[in-house]
C-alpha cells in the first residue's frame, strides 16, 4: 500500500493529467528505410479508434485521439460520422493534423513555396482542417512543416520567412473561438540545410505574429543532442506561448523512441518546470500532451500503453518536488541541496500510488499486463489479417 499522504497528494495530480494518442501510432508506420508490417496494425480509422479506445479503457487517461487529415479522412467524409465512430469506441477526436509534406506539389515547400498557387493549396487544406476541427469540437489544429532547403543559396531565407508569416496569419484568422493553432519546430530532416521553422525561437516569432491563439508545440525529439529542453519549456511557459507536446524519446535525432526509454530524467525535468510554474501561478497551464511515436519493432498498442504509463509516472514524480524547500535552497545558493530536492522526487517510488489511483478508478493496477492478458492483440491480428486478404492487400500493411 502507498503511504496515505503520497496517494492523497498524487490522486488530484493524476486526475488532471491526460495524454492524447496519435491515430498514426496504431497503423503500419516506421522508418524511412523500411516498414516491418504487423498483423495487428490498424488498417483504417475504425481500427485506429478501436485501438485508442482500448488504450483509454486500460489506462483511464487517454480520452482523445489526434488525427491526420490526409490519412484518416476520405475526401468529403462527414466529420460527424467520424465523431460518432470515435464515441462508439469511448474516445473523442483531438488535434487535427493537416498534411503538408506528402504531395508532389510540395517538393519546394508548402507555406514557404515561392509559387502563390501552391501556398494557396496548402492554406486551403489547412482551412479544411480547421473546418473539420470545428465540426468535431476539437480544440487544436497542429501544424508541422517539412519546408526548408537543402543547399546554401538555394532560396532566400528571408523570403521564405515572409511567406510563412503571411500564411500563418491568414490561417489564424480562420480559427474558431475555441481553436488553438500549434506551431511545431524541428531542426533538420527532410531539409538538411535550412528548415523554415527550425527551432523554438522561430516557432515563437511566427506564432506571436500569427495571433493570440497560436502557440508553440514542443516535440521532445526535435532538438539537437544536448539541448536543454526544460529551459525552452520554462521560457515558453513564462511567455504564455507553450501550447503542447509531442512525446517521444531519442538518442541521436528524431528517433521516435518510446518516451523516457533513453532518458527519463529529461522528461521529469520538463514536468518539473510545468509543476513549478503551476505552483507559483496557482493554476495548471493549459497544455496539450500528445504522443508522436511510430513503432517499427514494438507492438504498437503495447508501446503506446508503455508510453502513457511512463508519462504518468514521471508526471507524478515531478509533482513531488517540494517547491518551498527548493526555493529555500536556491535562496541560500545551496546548489547541492537544490539538486537533491529534484533527485529525491525523481527517485521516489510512485508506483504504489499509481496502482492505487487506477484501482480507485476501476482500472487494472497494471494496464500493460492487463492488455497482454486481454487477448486483444491476437484477436486484432486475426481479424485484420482476414480483412487484408479480403481487401486484396498482398501482405500486411495499411492504407496510411
Ligand atoms: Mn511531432
Amino acid at each position: 500500500m502507498p503511504s496515505a499522504s503520497l496517494a492523497s497528494r498524487l490522486f488530484p495530480v493524476l486526475d488532471g493529467f491526460a495524454v492524447e494518442t496519435p491515430s498514426w501510432g496504431f497503423a503500419d508506420t516506421g522508418t524511412r528505410f523500411g516498414k516491418f508490417f504487423q498483423d495487428a496494425a490498424a488498417i483504417d480509422l475504425g481500427d485506429k479508434l478501436a485501438d485508442a479506445g482500448h488504450v483509454h479503457a486500460l489506462t483511464g487517461c487517454c480520452p482523445t485521439v489526434a488525427v491526420h487529415v490526409l490519412w484518416d479522412f476520405a475526401p468529403g467524409q462527414d466529420p460527424k460520422a467520424v465523431a460518432r465512430l470515435a464515441r462508439s469506441h469511448g474516445v473523442r477526436i483531438g488535434a487535427i493534423n493537416p498534411n503538408l509534406f506528402q504531395d508532389q506539389e510540395y517538393k519546394w515547400g508548402s507555406f514557404g513555396h515561392a509559387d502563390p498557387a501552391v501556398r494557396r493549396r496548402a492554406l486551403q487544406h489547412c482551412f479544411d482542417s480547421v473546418a473539420i476541427g470545428k465540426a468535431l469540437g476539437s480544440e487544436y489544429v497542429s501544424l508541422w512543416f517539412a519546408d526548408g532547403t537543402n543547399y546554401p543559396g538555394q532560396e532566400s531565407l528571408r523570403a521564405r520567412k515572409a511567406r510563412f508569416e503571411e500564411a500563418l496569419t491568414t490561417l489564424h484568422r480562420r480559427l474558431g473561438p475555441r481553436q488553438t493553432m500549434l506551431v511545431e519546430y524541428k531542426p533538420f530532416e527532410p531539409a538538411f540545410y535550412a528548415t523554415d521553422i527550425a527551432d523554438w525561437g522561430m516557432a515563437y516569432v511566427l506564432a506571436r505574429k500569427a495571433g493570440p491563439r497560436a502557440k508553440v508545440l514542443v516535440d521532445t525529439g526535435h532538438h539537437y543532442a544536448g539541448q536543454n529542453i526544460e529551459q525552452i519549456v520554462a521560457f515558453l511557459l513564462d511567455e504564455d506561448m507553450l501550447g503542447g507536446f509531442h512525446f517521444n524519446d531519442r538518442r541521436y535525432a528524431d528517433d521516435d523512441l518510446t518516451l523516457g526509454s533513453i532518458d527519463p530524467y529529461q522528461v521529469f525535468r520538463i514536468f518539473h518546470e510545468i509543476h513549478s510554474f503551476a505552483a507559483e501561478r496557482g493554476r495548471a497551464p493549459k497544455i496539450a500532451y500528445m504522443i508522436d511515436q511510430c513503432h517499427n519493432e514494438k507492438p504498437k498498442i503495447e508501446a503506446t500503453i508503455q508510453t502513457v504509463m511512463m508519462a504518468q509516472e514521471l508526471y507524478a514524480k515531478a509533482a513531488l518536488v517540494d517547491h518551498k524547500a527548493l526555493r529555500r535552497a536556491q535562496d541560500r545558493h545551496d546548489v547541492v541541496a537544490a539538486e537533491l530536492e529534484l533527485r529525491k522526487a525523481f527517485f521516489t517510488d510512485v508506483n504504489p500510488a499509481l496502482q492505487a489511483w487506477r484501482r480507485a478508478n476501476g482500472l487494472a493496477a497494471d494496464p500493460l499486463a492487463a492488455h497482454r492478458k486481454s487477448g486483444y492483440e491476437k484477436a486484432a491480428a486475426r481479424d485484420r489479417s482476414r480483412r487484408r486478404r479480403e481487401l486484396g492487400m498482398a501482405k500486411a500493411g495499411s492504407f496510411a
